[in-house]
């Protein structure tokens, strides 16, 4: 079969990027097509994302995915697909009317900002929710975690949903780009589990959340499986980006539903223990079904709905962010910080000298991070020490990950009443640390293989692939797909582990 070009675009919470991604003989060739960088800011009190930049970059990037399909001399892009982050929403407006007097999709307007889920505006949200709704019941309709930044809380939280106008729209991040270029408004399902709303059993909203909440129905979208078409590019808009009317496919617009299906794996492998890791580590197991017991949701671990009926049973620990935000607290204090050099660093100092708890809610939100780490490091040995330089403090926080990895870990095996698999993956941009990949096949005794960087990307591109007829319709064979179109490194443990903290 020939060649296929599909264009990925993958929203992070510090960068984004459009990946031209070509099908060819059973293997995925990602070209990168157009990055650029992401960052919160302050409007009006509210750290919010800047959605009208994005879009621009987001046409920018297709453009540019589509002149590479030319240059390769394929006919343009056969499909895009989208994913961001997950829990954050933007509200469209109701269509304006068009020439024949009906309303002309795509015309609504953006209703204010993206707020982003760091915000303080759901502070204690969760807690005074949970007197309407037993955090109990939330979690056996949703198996979601009650983070303090689902969208249901961050809805409760909105004061501008009261005054929106008729036929509004609340839609998550991807959704909303996929509304701005084909006009249609739907919910992709693997996000629409992130929010807290979705009930697991009806695979649906769920009504006794959203009566208990006072949220209106009409302002939901109705829900798109992964893999169904959305729509098409508007035809204005797609000769405005000379890209043509191409489908727009909803792929598991989650990003970790997305990085997940592209675990490398082979297909007889049950459980697959996996971490997603970027800004985050998103560290847990795929199963067939949720987790919702009471154990679970006192662990703090969530069922997420992923791609082909799946659910990932995992644990938010706060991953990259730690030492992302910290660099930015060195370069405003005017230091200019190489991440590489940084690690290669860490990696000389002295081990086990300090600990953080990456799963402190206390490191959600963002500024002088460097300062909260070391304030919270305790260290092993000696009453008063505390991380003295950046590269203490970064062995200090890639250890803490690694050993909350393990304890994370063992705890999802339990849950799950499940052996530990044999073997971790880690995936995303936070598997080209080494060191932490080392560090974490030590404290867990396990082979770590790293890699795919570029996970999302790859996950949004087989599931179009798969779309398009290109790739075979089981999940396990898009992990072959994915298998035989990457690299991957294996870290060996190199000493006896430690025990769980947990045992
Ligand atoms: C990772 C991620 C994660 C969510 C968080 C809000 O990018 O989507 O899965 O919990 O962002």
């Amino acid at each position: 079969p020939a060649a296929l070009a599909v264009a990925a675009v993958d929203l992070g919470a510090t960068s984004g990027r459009v990946m031209l991604g070509v099908i060819e003989g059973g293997r995925i060739e990602l070209v990168p097509a157009h990055r650029f960088e992401n960052h919160l800011r302050d409007v009006d009190g509210h750290l919010s994302w800047d959605i009208d930049a994005l879009w621009a970059e987001v046409q920018q990037g297709l453009r540019a995915a589509h002149a590479g399909a030319v240059e390769r001399g394929l006919a343009g892009l056969s499909s895009i697909g989208i994913d961001s982050w997950a829990v954050d929403y933007g509200v469209v407006g109701p269509d304006a009317p068009g020439e024949s007097d009906s309303p002309e999709p795509g015309s609504g307007e953006i209703l204010g900002e993206v707020i982003a889920y760091r915000d303080h505006r759901t502070d204690g949200v969760a807690d005074s929710f949970a007197e309407q709704l037993s955090r109990e019941r939330q979690y056996e309709l949703t198996g979601i975690a009650q983070q303090p930044f689902n969208t249901l809380y961050q809805l409760l939280a909105d004061d501008r949903t009261p005054s929106l106008p008729v036929g509004s729209t609340l839609l998550m991040v991807p959704d909303l780009l996929g509304y701005l270029l084909t006009g249609q408004r739907r919910t992709e399902v693997t996000n629409a589990s992130s929010t807290g709303m979705l009930s697991v059993a009806e695979h649906d909203w769920s009504e006794e959340i959203l009566t208990a909440a006072g949220v209106d129905r009409n302002l939901l979208a109705p829900l798109i499986e992964p893999g169904e078409r959305l729509g098409t590019v508007r035809p204005q808009l797609a000769r405005e980006l000379g890209i043509g009317e191409v489908p727009v496919v909803a792929v598991g617009s989650h990003d970790t539903a997305s990085a997940v299906l592209a675990v490398p794996a082979p297909q007889d492998a049950f459980p697959i223990a996996y971490i997603s890791s970027g800004t985050w580590s998103l560290i847990g197991l795929e199963l067939p079904s949720a987790v919702p017991s009471s154990a679970a949701l006192e662990a703090g671990f969530t069922s997420e709905g992923g791609i082909d009926g799946t659910f990932r049973f995992l644990k938010n620990v706060a991953g990259m962010w730690l030492v992302s935000e910290s660099i930015r607290q060195w370069e405003e204090g005017g230091a200019r910080v190489d991440l590489g050099d940084l690690l290669a660093a860490a990696a000389l100092m002295p081990a086990n000298r300090f600990r953080i708890d990456p799963t402190d809610p206390a490191f959600l939100a963002p500024g002088r991070m460097a300062d909260r780490v070391t304030l919270a490091a305790r260290p092993l040995e000696g009453e008063d020490e505390r991380p003295r330089t950046p590269a203490q403090l970064v062995r200090c926080i890639l250890e803490s990950l690694a050993e909350t990895y393990r304890d994370e870990l063992h705890t999802a095996c339990r849950l799950a009443r499940l052996p530990l698999p044999e073997r971790l993956h880690v995936v995303g941009g936070g598997s080209q640390n080494a060191l932490l990949n080392q560090l974490t096949a030590d404290a867990l005794g396990l082979e770590v293989v790293a890699g795919p960087v570029e996970a999302t990307a790859l996950g949004n591109v087989a599931l179009q692939a798969r779309s398009l007829g290109a790739a075979p319709p089981q999940e396990g064979s898009l992990r072959d797909l994915v298998r035989t179109s990457v690299q991957l490194e294996t870290f060996s443990p190199s000493s006896t582990p430690a025990p769980p903290a947990s045992a």
